[in-house]
């Protein structure tokens, strides 16, 4: 019996610590730590209900969009606006959203993920690496290689289509409750076209390639990394002005035990019993007022744990696939459930957000409204779904007196990389590691592949890290 630590985990984007028994060259109990303190709720109270919508886009460098997203669309509720918002507003919010959607999964495949599989040249910043595994033929290693050299040029290109609308990145300056600041004229959507269809080509030509490529290669991994099965979706792009149960590109949903099922926002809830808080908390995330204990003995996190309806909950691009009922990811069967479904799941999204962006930029109107007045009223309560380049991602105001009385943002990673739960059951990333064969615990190269198929990020599962607590080890390969 060995225990493995790998701490961190993540290659960027805060400290996710994962501790294994390893038992007859298996895993046999994982524990994820968030090793950041969470404050960016407690921070906002008190404030101005607006500032909210920029704030919360610090919480990450990698999907302040979609935090921002969140804000806004439960300002929307709050302030009596959703209804109202003019289609040219509700476009541009989703061009900029699936720009930072391009971008993350890009960024995600190549940059984060693919050396787990890659052998990467001996020059730094590639190495150093894992020792072995690496499967992929000469050619097709070394063409990986290029393309992860190219992803870079990708990415820069997603920025500056997403900054055509939301005027910067990160923390774009364009969505805000009402719709968004930024007008509509033909050369900005000229411009978009131009750089979405150099986007789309790489994406469809290479990214989605190379990703079938390795799982080609590494079919084992189709079926390690399981973990809870059971999938959360709150759906993605408003095609309407029904709030969060309207009609999106992607439907909202759940599966749960192996059957599908419509969101019920009032199903999800955060226990804390493994966290370091204060135990107690409402598990009503418009009241879960969180108060820091890191002291707590039954503690081993930062994150709390979001449960819906009591079930552990896989978030991402698999879970909103699969309830979107996505023939391609429904086509793999079981066999979804698993690292290289993860990633399939991911490169198949980000060639439809490609796709469908493309059609939304020809429905634009120039010169038509893009956002509508509004004032903040003295009492008012909003809730933002949407779903994160990560996963299912919630935010919840209530204003009180024309300021935050308090708020709460419910992330992605937070429900993935989750601690046991008040009936301590494990997490989604702590399930999936049970069962994954470690064939050297010096060597850990398979959890890392089986936690990096979740796209884990910290700094938005907690928000905030505490300068005196030390980071005890460095595995970064
Ligand atoms: Ni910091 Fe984030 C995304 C959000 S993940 S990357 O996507 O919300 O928890």
């Amino acid at each position: 019996m060995a225990t493995v630590i790998v701490d961190p985990i993540t290659r960027i984007e805060g400290h996710l610590k994962i501790e294994c028994e390893v038992d007859g060259g298996q895993v046999t109990s994982a524990k994820s730590t968030g090793a950041l303190f969470r404050g960016i709720e407690l921070i906002l109270q008190g404030h101005d209900p607006r500032d909210a919508q920029d704030y919360v886009q610090r919480i990450c460098g990698v999907c302040p969009i979609d935090h921002g997203t969140a804000a806004t669309y439960a300002l929307d509720e709050a302030l009596g606006l959703q209804d109202q918002i003019p289609a040219n507003g509700r476009i541009v919010r989703n061009l900029i959203q699936g720009s930072n959607y391009m971008q993350s999964h890009i960024l995600h495949f190549y940059h984060l993920a693919a050396l787990d599989y890659v052998q990467a040249p001996n020059l730094p910043p590639l190495v150093p690496q894992y020792a072995g595994d690496y499967r992929l033929p000469p050619d097709v290693n070394a063409a990986a290689v290029q393309h992860y050299l190219q992803a870079l040029d990708m990415r820069k290109m997603a920025h500056q289509l997403l900054a055509i609308w939301g005027g910067r990145m990160p923390h774009q300056r364009a969505i805000v409750p009402g719709g968004v600041t930024v007008n509509v004229d033909t050369e900005k959507i000229v411009q978009s076209k131009f750089l979405l269809e150099q986007l789309t080509d790489f994406i469809d030509n290479v990214y989605v390639k190379d990703v079938f490529a390795v799982a080609g290669v590494y079919k084992d991994w189709l079926g390690i990394g399981v973990g809870c099965k059971n999938m959360l979706s709150y759906g993605l792009f408003p095609q309407d002005n029904s709030g969060w149960n309207g009609k999106r590109f992607y439907p909202n949903g759940v599966y749960i035990n192996g059957q599908d099922g419509a969101l019920d926002p009032k199903k999800i809830g955060e226990d804390v019993k493994h966290s370091w808080y204060q135990d107690g908390i409402s598990t009503d995330p418009t009241e879960a007022v969180i108060t820091p204990a890191p002291d707590k003995l039954a503690g081993y996190s930062w994150l709390k744990s979001p449960r819906y309806d009591g079930n552990v909950m896989e978030v991402g691009p698999l879970a909103k696939l699969w309830v979107a009922q996505n023939p391609t990811i429904r086509g793999l069967g079981a066999a979804a459930f698993s690292v290289m479904g993860r990633h399939a799941a991911r490169a198949v999204d980000c060639s439809n957000i490609a796709h469908t962006m493309m059609g939304w930029l020809m429905q634009l109107v120039p010169g038509d409204p893009t956002c509508i007045p509004n004032e903040v009223p003295k009492e008012g309560q909003g809730m933002g779904l949407t779903d994160a380049a990560r996963g299912a991602l919630g935010h919840w105001t209530v204003i009180e007196n024309w300021k935050i009385k308090t708020y709460n943002a419910i992330v992605p990673t937070t429900w993935n990389a989750s601690p046991q739960d008040a009936k301590d059951q494990p997490g989604p990333i702590e399930q999936a590691l049970v069962g994954t064969p470690v064939k050297d615990p010096n060597n850990p190269i398979e959890l890392v592949r089986v936690v990096r198929s979740f796209d884990p990020c910290i700094a938005c599962a907690v928000h905030l890290i505490t300068p005196d607590r030390k980071v005890r080890k460095f595995r970064v390969y």
